[in-house]
């Protein structure tokens, strides 16, 4: 994989570091992306599952797609490229993860300083106390789960399309992208707003935006530099050059 001088020398320097990551970061884990082929769009619509209406119109079909995913989520585990970010965060002094995937498996692997910017899926809370609910069981008998305190329905503690992002997060996404000198966006199509517009934030205040992709996105003729190929064998390649370089005054 070859870089440009300019990411060479930044990576033996740089000490303020933003990432954003989407769902093509957890696909070599075995995690399904949206828009990928087999993505999770190509059999269900999101607004037909990922909206607030949808859950009032059927909840029981909208928690037998989360406990799908969920029971996948269980069974896999965190991969190079969620370790190499982990790794990131240890050899700078300042460094942001903003994730839009809710698989928590960021935070299996390690990282500390994440904002989930569309939540957890592995959280969950009533619509009507609010009250958080721990470990959800969606059973034959049990569909749709229900608040012990007072029987509201419980939805996963996640952003549907049409919602506001969680309080302060998204601002917190923002500093962030405002602060760093590097910029690098994973394994998102960068179509869903307003994650998608923090490459450009920081495009905006001077940093240099690298994209890792197997592939061209939406924001490729705006980052620095793109490096086409999988996650999870590109970002441990810049964790070695980081670490060659960076010891070697
Ligand atoms: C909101 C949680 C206030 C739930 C999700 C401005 C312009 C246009 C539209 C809007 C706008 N502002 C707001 C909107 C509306 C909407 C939006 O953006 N619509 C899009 C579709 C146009 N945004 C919202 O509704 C947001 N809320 O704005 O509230 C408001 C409301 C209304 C109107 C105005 C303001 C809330 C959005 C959050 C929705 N929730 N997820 C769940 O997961 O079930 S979004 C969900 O889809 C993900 O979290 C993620 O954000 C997105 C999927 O994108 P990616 O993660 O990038 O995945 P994708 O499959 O697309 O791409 C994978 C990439 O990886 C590909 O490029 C592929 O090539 C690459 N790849 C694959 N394998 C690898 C790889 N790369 C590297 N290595 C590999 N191995
Ligand atoms: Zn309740």
């Amino acid at each position: 994989m070859t870089i440009s001088n300019r990411l060479q020398s930044l990576l033996k320097h740089v000490e303020s570091v933003c990432v954003l990551t989407g769902a093509g970061i957890s696909a070599e884990s075995g995690v399904a992306t949206f828009r990928g082929v087999d993505g999770l769009w190509s059999k269900l619509k999101p607004e037909e599952l990922a909206n607030f209406n949808a859950f009032m119109r059927n909840p029981e079909l909208v928690w037998e797609w989360y406990d799908y995913r969920r029971k996948i989520i269980h069974n896999i585990k965190p991969n190079a490229a969620h370790e190499a970010l982990a790794r990131l965060e240890e050899l700078v002094k300042e460094f942001t993860l903003v994730t839009q995937n809710i698989d928590n498996l960021h935070r299996r692997a390690g990282s500390k300083r994440i904002l989930e910017l569309h939540g957890n899926i592995e959280r969950s809370y009533c619509i009507e106390c609010g009250k958080f609910a721990e470990n959800i069981e969606v059973t034959k008998e049990k569909k749709v789960p229900r608040c012990i305190s007072c029987n509201g329905l419980i939805r996963p503690d996640v952003v549907w399309f049409g919602e506001i992002l969680p309080e302060g997060v998204f601002e917190a996404a923002i500093e962030a992208a405002r602060r760093c000198e590097l910029f690098l966006t994973v394994g998102t199509s960068a179509v869903v707003y307003p994650a998608a517009g923090l490459p450009i934030t920081a495009k905006n205040q001077g940093a240099y935006i690298v994209e890792v992709n197997t592939e061209r996105t939406e924001i490729s003729h705006i980052v620095n530099e793109t490096l086409i190929g999988k996650a999870g064998e590109v970002l441990p390649c810049l964790i070695s050059i980081m670490e060659e370089t960076r010891n070697k005054k």
